[in-house]
């Protein structure tokens, strides 16, 4: 009940800001219930696989969260970032820790709603509603996103991909790496609060190790990375949780983490000591619902970036995992042709 209001709320949220100038939740080309007549029971089907996912293990939600971050991103949501094989953006540094459960499970949405309703529904479009369910599994807040999105041809490019912000940035570095792709240090924020839920590999703060230089990690948090990561052989077998409070659970506690100098990475860190991102940060500790509705209008935000729709890109017909022109006896024509007739 509670929830299904606060979907409400937030629907009305996204409705009310596209009408403003700044921020475009809709973009042109996706609708609300854009597959209610070609797939009334697509967001059943997403619902129930990423319900099963989920109880045989949760780290299905922080997976698939960050999956949605690399793909919109670099280039925009359109599922570029699951095309495997050479060029690949899974083959870039920052994709090397995206977990192969989760590529798979979109795969495997893909096929179960293809079966039901013939290939009419984009491994883009999935990825965002399974990323949305998934997120509520963990008790974050649900949202509605817009569909139609289309499937990229191809990958990103290497240039694109490093984009990515990385775990050493300060804040105004970060500030202008969402900024450069039309995000706000409201997004910023927000989004950062996905790491409440998730885990990492020690390459990616072990520039937190004693004796750093870094003032602002608590000296024993630092210490006990350190041990758990002296243990790192070969390199990328350790994980360590994002949260140290509540480590599967979407909630606010992160934001605590960052009160206690428990944040995992720099790029945590400093969030809550910047002039520009303290305030919100602090807030986001103290209230967990305007921490759930800031994050709720990003997260359909950044589902929505530089989306393909009507007729570029295709609907990936054989695996999420590759482009139709790869396979042999399928055409990108024929994928139009079908898509026309539903
Ligand atoms: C603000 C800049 C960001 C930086 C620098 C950053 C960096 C990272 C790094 C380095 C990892 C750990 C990778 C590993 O060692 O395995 C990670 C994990 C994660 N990130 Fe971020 N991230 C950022 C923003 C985001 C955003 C916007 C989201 C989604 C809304 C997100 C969601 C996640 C999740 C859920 C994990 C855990 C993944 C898992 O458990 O498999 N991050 N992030
Ligand atoms: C890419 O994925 C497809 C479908 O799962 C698989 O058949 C193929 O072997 C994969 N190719 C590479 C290079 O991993
Ligand atoms: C950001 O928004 C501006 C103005 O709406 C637009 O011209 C530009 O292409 C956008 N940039 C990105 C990276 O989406
Ligand atoms: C999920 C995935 O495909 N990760 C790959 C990222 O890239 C490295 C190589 O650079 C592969 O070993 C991983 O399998």
């Amino acid at each position: 009940m509670a929830s299904s209001r606060a979907a409400v709320v937030v629907f009305l949220l996204a409705l009310s800001s596209s009408l403003g100038a700044s921020a475009a939740p809709v973009a042109p080309g996706l609708s609300w219930g854009f597959h209610d007549t070609s797939c009334p029971d697509l967001d059943h089907i997403v619902k129930y696989h990423v319900g099963e996912a989920f109880r045989r293990d949760v780290g299905i939600a922080p997976a698939l969260v960050r999956i949605l971050f690399h793909d919109c991103f670099p280039q925009g949501c359109d599922a570029s970032v699951l095309l495997n094989g050479t060029g690949s953006e899974l083959l870039e540094v920052p994709n090397q820790t995206l977990r192969p459960t989760a590529l798979k499970l979109i795969d495997d949405i893909r096929a179960a709603v293809h079966r039901f309703c013939g290939p009419v529904v984009s491994c883009a479009d999935i990825t965002a509603l399974a990323t949305r369910d998934a997120l509520v599994a963990a008790g974050g807040p649900t949202y509605e996103i817009p569909l139609g999105r289309r499937d990229g041809l191809a990958p990103a490019s290497k240039a694109l991909v490093g984009t990515l912000p990385a775990p050493f940035f300060d804040v105004p570095t970060l500030i202008k790496s969402f900024k450069d792709r039309n995000l706000t240090t409201a997004d910023l924020v927000s989004l950062s609060g996905a790491h409440t839920i998730g885990h990492s590999h020690c390459p990616s703060f072990n520039d937190r190790f004693p004796p750093s230089a870094d003032p602002t990690i608590d000296p024993d948090f630092s210490k006990k990375l350190q041990a758990k990561c002296a243990a790192d052989v070969p390199s990328g077998t350790v994980t360590q949780v994002n949260d140290v409070r509540t480590p599967d659970v979407f909630d606010n506690k992160y934001y605590f983490d960052l009160i206690a100098r428990q944040g995992l990475f720099k790029s945590d860190q400093g969030l809550i000591d910047h002039a520009d991102t303290k305030r919100m940060a602090t807030r986001f500790a103290l209230n967990q619902g305007a921490f759930f509705e800031q994050f709720a209008a990003s997260m359909v935000k950044m589902s929505n970036m530089d989306v393909l729709t009507g007729t570029q890109g295709e609907i990936r017909l054989i695996s999420c995992s590759v482009p139709n022109n790869r396979v042999s006896g399928v055409q990108t024509a024929d994928d139009e042709g079908l898509v026309a007739e539903m």
